[in-house]
């Protein structure tokens, strides 16, 4: 025939993974939006591909021939009303959980509702014919393959996911006739691993563990994973949302943002929890990343995802503790040293989010417990360590600024006789502040406000709205609001609601009020209120993030001196110095 494989890449990703997993009974139905991969599929030689006109029949015969064999099978159609008569095979597949991956050829769905023909709309699916549904549209670029690789990776997991069933691919084509590909690429296959299944062999070189936000740790697992790291001289690097508390814990914020040694070279990542508010985190340098989740879904956070454990932390640790072991805590102390190298060296910082976290966070009293407004204060907050006995929290799945104070006021119902302290930022504080009148605020909490006047984070080095300066004020990063740093509003309305309020607005004056504000002792709930400057929480993040290096090093200095003297005292000097 003289014809290869599409030249179309997302049909050639889909079948080098479908060999990959081991699919190799097909079942395909005429049509246009399909034609590419059936000849792509024809070419490829390795298939037992049969035929159907009728799409209904072909899917009962799927169904025969998955229960039968015991094996997946793949069917495939085109746009018009093709899929539609999937329906019916198809239910009977989901409630029978057979192991059909559909794949519906389609036109640019952009197409859709703009009278093309054929172009008909499967953006939702019936609740029960199938687990799992993914667009896969036309790949342009590098991001898109790895976009398509996952995806088709997480259709083809969903078979055999939780008992299995039906799974669904719409594969977009542009009907290109180029099918002059020889080869298919190498593609990134995803294996989910379930509890019975044969564990991978652990790989050579450096181990270490991530874990995002995570409820807490217990005892048991605590231990468990300990053992682990001293088997596989592993490190578990984490933030303040982790909950892990055991002999290997490591905050890894400051290390990173360093660059430091110990973290070249990591052979493999395992990485546990969900979303993590950590953006310095350890995750992009490793070389392969392993998960464990009970949800058994494939989420590639850092792109380099291989195996999915479907299974409890415990079982994981528990099967790998006592394999192929090399045993050791030389990473952890090296990471320990470098971290204690680092903070030593650390500059003095202006009155900021980042001074007042390294003056509170080893001050905090035992057992109690800390919670953090997202963005600015985790992340000022995440580069030093706290007590092991206190459990930290932050609003991390959804990221909004809106509930930070209630959440900390629920948690601290439950524990009446435990401190909690929260950080938070002015705009976050007032879009929750009406929580501190609800009437079952007790008299267990300490809250910083760090009134800095507006969304400092939009302000900073890192974030795009620098770029603005001082245009960002007044629609991007929202200042001004709320008094624009009132001394008497919180201060007012906290003294009505019978709340103790403290303020400063100069390092001397926070040290002052810092001993009240630690006071194990539960007497009365408290606001502290510290005003600080965009411009000096900015110049503490660049001090904190910065790695040393000369350029960095011009960069700060240029900065410090334009701080000092002003943009009009920067012209002067450039004026004297030419
Ligand atoms: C409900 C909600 N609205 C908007 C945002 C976007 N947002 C992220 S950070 C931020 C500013 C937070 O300002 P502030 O609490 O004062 O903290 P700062 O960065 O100044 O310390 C906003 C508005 C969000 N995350 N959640
Ligand atoms: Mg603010």
């Amino acid at each position: 025939m003289g014809t290869y494989y599409s030249s179309e890449k997302n049909i050639q990703i889909l079948i080098a993974l479908l060999k990959m997993h081991n699919i190799r009974k097909v079942i395909t139905s005429p049509g246009g939006t399909n034609m590419m991969l059936n000849a792509s599929l024809m070419y490829d030689g390795s298939f037992e591909i049969y035929s159907s006109v009728d799409e209904r029949s072909a899917a009962y015969i799927a169904c025969g021939m998955a229960e039968e064999s015991g094996e997946p099978v793949m069917i495939t159609c085109t746009g018009a009303t093709a899929s539609r008569n999937y329906m019916p095979g198809l239910t009977e597949a989901y409630y029978r959980k057979l192991p059909i991956l559909v794949v519906t050829g389609t036109q640019d769905i952009r197409r859709l509702g703009n009278l093309y023909d054929q172009v008909i709309d499967r953006t939702i699916q019936a609740k029960d014919i199938v687990t799992f549904s993914t667009y896969i549209p036309t790949v342009r670029d590098e991001k898109d393959a790895e976009s398509a690789t996952l995806k088709i990776n997480q259709a083809i997991s969903a078979l055999t996911l939780n008992g299995g069933g039906p799974s669904h691919i719409n594969l977009e084509t542009i009907y290109s006739k180029d099918l002059s590909v020889k080869e298919l690429p190498p593609v990134k296959t995803i294996h989910r691993i379930d509890y019975n299944d044969k564990l991978p062999e652990l790989p050579q070189g450096k181990i270490a563990i991530f874990i995002g936000s995570h409820h807490s740790f217990n005892e048991k697992l605590t231990m468990c994973i300990d053992a682990f790291c001293e088997n596989h001289n592993a490190v578990v690097f984490c933030d303040h949302t982790s909950g892990y508390k055991g002999k290997f814990r490591q905050v890894d914020a400051l290390l990173n943002t360093k660059n430091a040694s110990c973290l070249h070279n990591i052979r493999l990542l395992i990485h546990l929890g969900e979303i993590s508010g950590n953006h310095f985190n350890v995750g992009p340098r490793a070389q392969e990343v392993w998960r464990v989740c009970e949800d058994g879904q494939l989420r590639d956070r850092y792109g380099k995802l291989s195996y999915v454990f479907h299974m409890d932390d415990l079982h994981f640790f528990e099967s790998y503790t006592h394999v192929n072991i090399q045993p050791g805590t030389s990473f952890l102390l090296a990471c320990q040293k470098e971290y204690q190298e680092l903070y030593a060296s650390l500059p003095e910082f202006p009155l900021s989010n980042i001074w007042m976290a390294k003056q509170l966070a080893h001050r905090l009293p035992e057992n109690s417990v800390i919670h953090f407004g997202i963005l600015t204060s985790l992340r000022s907050w995440n580069f030093f360590e706290i007590s092991k006995s206190i459990n930290s929290a932050c609003n991390v799945g959804g990221f909004g600024t809106d509930g930070m104070l209630s959440s900390l006021l629920g948690a601290s119902l439950v524990h009446p006789q435990k401190l909690y302290f929260g950080i938070v930022g002015d705009l976050a504080f007032f879009y929750d502040m009406n929580v501190l009148g609800n009437r079952h605020f007790g008299n267990n909490l300490r809250i910083l406000l760090v009134n800095n006047g507006k969304g400092c984070e939009f302000t900073h080095h890192l974030n795009p709205g620098h770029i603005f300066e001082e245009n960002v004020n007044p629609y991007i990063a929202a200042a001004g609001h709320n008094g624009n740093q009132s001394h008497t509003l919180v201060r007012n309305y906290a003294q009505s609601l019978d709340i103790d309020y403290m303020a400063a607005d100069t390092k001397e004056e926070f040290l002052k009020h810092l001993d009240k504000f630690i006071d194990a002792k539960i007497t009365k709930s408290c606001i502290f209120e510290v005003f600080t400057h965009d411009i000096d929480e900015n110049e503490a993040l660049k001090l904190i993030t910065s790695t040393g290096k000369a350029n960095d090093l011009k960069a700060e200095l240029k900065d410090c001196v334009k701080n000092a003297i002003g943009e009009k005292g920067v012209a002067t000097l450039k004026r004297l110095l030419k």
